[in-house]
């Protein structure tokens, strides 16, 4: 899928135009892709035949699990796909289109204990249960808690607990990160709503406080019910501002990770037509959409106040891609040259990396062997032992009944 977030299947042409414009016309300095030397690294095709590949986790050191936008979760145990489904949610999905689209089981994350308690997390697209009075809309975006069967490789599909549900104005935008902090809380992200330029309300629900949408969510999972807010979340109090909510100014933050070093969440943020970000997580913090996209006036388009916002640690241009894919923070043991750099990638192919110099973080350009060609990257994954992993997919979206286009690669050492 593509995470565009907004990129629609115009993107691509809209990628054209401003690969044109670099050339025709002097653009702002985002030439920061030549910060760092470039670096190669090696990978290896782990398994294909995955449909529309959206989410890794790794449940145990020899197995993975990897969930398709259309709603299952499938078992890959000792590098090889298997027939097993942990899981299948298709029945609770939005009609999810075979050409592109946003929607469908967008995300996974395994309770920081689950090993000892079976728990897992996803995000998932459900369609809007339509009450009378309320507007109309899109579809509803659901995180739930699901057990697995004593002893087994499969969930019990009844164990279903709902978290919280956020209704979508629109289709594309849906954030759909989770993760649980070295705090013990989920983490979940929201997109601002959809469409485009976030053209909600008087302010743009990014700026909103008074919505879930274009926010990054913290919560306590780990109580009966459904979820409880931590006390020290930093709008606890206020009037007419969600608890929930841990920090703000998002468009569409399509993934969170934890550096299990570092214990920061890093969010690669999708931007509208010309800048792609990652943030690191901050309490309180403000990113600044939809008044910034990246660290450049969005609205107004001139003359904006960047008094109060948080910058993006990284930004690039549309000449470069068009729709960022959260990846890692890299702490493997097998390729001890990336050790600590965060990894990620844009959904059109490119893979860059940074590194943090003195209080900034620098970018340079990855280059991965055995990189499928023309392939979409639609996510990252790290194992047990911190190695990188990276699904790709041929297609803009999960195709046909039947047809597979998905990918799992691993990221190895060097020949
Ligand atoms: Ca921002």
């Amino acid at each position: 899928m593509k995470t565009s977030l907004s990129i629609k299947p115009v993107a691509l042409g809209a990628l054209a135009i401003a690969s044109i414009l670099a050339v025709a016309t002097t653009l702002p300095s985002f030439t920061k892709n030549s910060d760092l030397a470039a670096i190669t690294i090696n990978s290896i095709k782990v398994t294909d035949g995955i449909k529309a590949p959206t989410a890794l986790v790794f449940p145990a050191p020899n197995k993975a699990w990897v969930t398709e936008q259309t709603g299952a979760i499938r078992l890959i145990k000792n590098g090889k796909l298997t027939d097993v489904v942990v899981l299948d949610v298709k029945d609770k999905l939005v009609r999810v289109n075979s050409g592109y689209e946003e929607r469908g089981l967008l995300n996974i994350t395994l309770h920081p204990k689950f090993a000892s308690n079976g728990k897992f997390y996803i995000f998932y697209s459900r369609p809007y249960k339509n009450e009378q009075g309320k507007p109309r809309f899109n579809h509803t975006d659901v995180v739930a808690e699901y057990k697995m069967l004593p002893n087994s490789d499969q969930a019990d599909p009844n164990s279903e607990r709902i978290i919280l549900t956020q209704d979508k104005p629109d289709g594309n935008h849906n954030g759909s990160g989770i993760v649980f902090g070295a705090d013990g809380y989920l983490y979940v992200t929201f997109g601002d709503g959809g469409g485009q330029h976030d053209q909600h309300g008087t302010i743009g629900n990014g700026q909103n406080m008074n919505t879930w949408l274009g926010k990054v969510l913290r919560i306590n999972v780990d109580i009966e019910g459904t979820y409880s807010v931590p006390k020290d979340n930093p709008f606890v109090g206020k009037p007419d501002v969600k608890p929930e909510i841990w920090a703000y100014g998002f468009r569409n933050p399509y993934r969170i990770t934890l550096d299990k070093t570092s214990k920061q969440l890093f969010i690669g943020e999708v931007g509208q037509d010309t800048w792609e970000e990652v943030d690191i997580l901050q309490k309180g913090a403000n990113y600044g959409w939809r008044l910034v996209e990246g660290n450049h006036c969005h609205n107004p388009a001139t003359g904006c106040d960047f008094n109060g916002l948080t910058p993006p640690i990284t930004e690039y241009h549309h000449s470069e891609g068009v729709s960022v894919i959260g990846g890692y923070v890299y702490n493997g043991k097998q390729l001890p040259s990336i050790k600590g750099k965060y990894i990620f990638g844009d959904w059109t192919g490119p893979v860059w990396y940074l590194q943090k110099s003195g209080d900034k973080w620098l970018r340079g350009k990855v280059t991965i062997n055995n990189f499928p060609a023309n392939a979409k990257i639609t996510g990252w994954g790290e194992d047990q032992s911190g190695e990188l992993y990276y699904l790709t997919n041929s297609e803009t979206g999960p195709g046909g009944p039947g047809v597979t286009t998905g990918s799992l690669y691993k990221i190895v050492k060097n020949q």
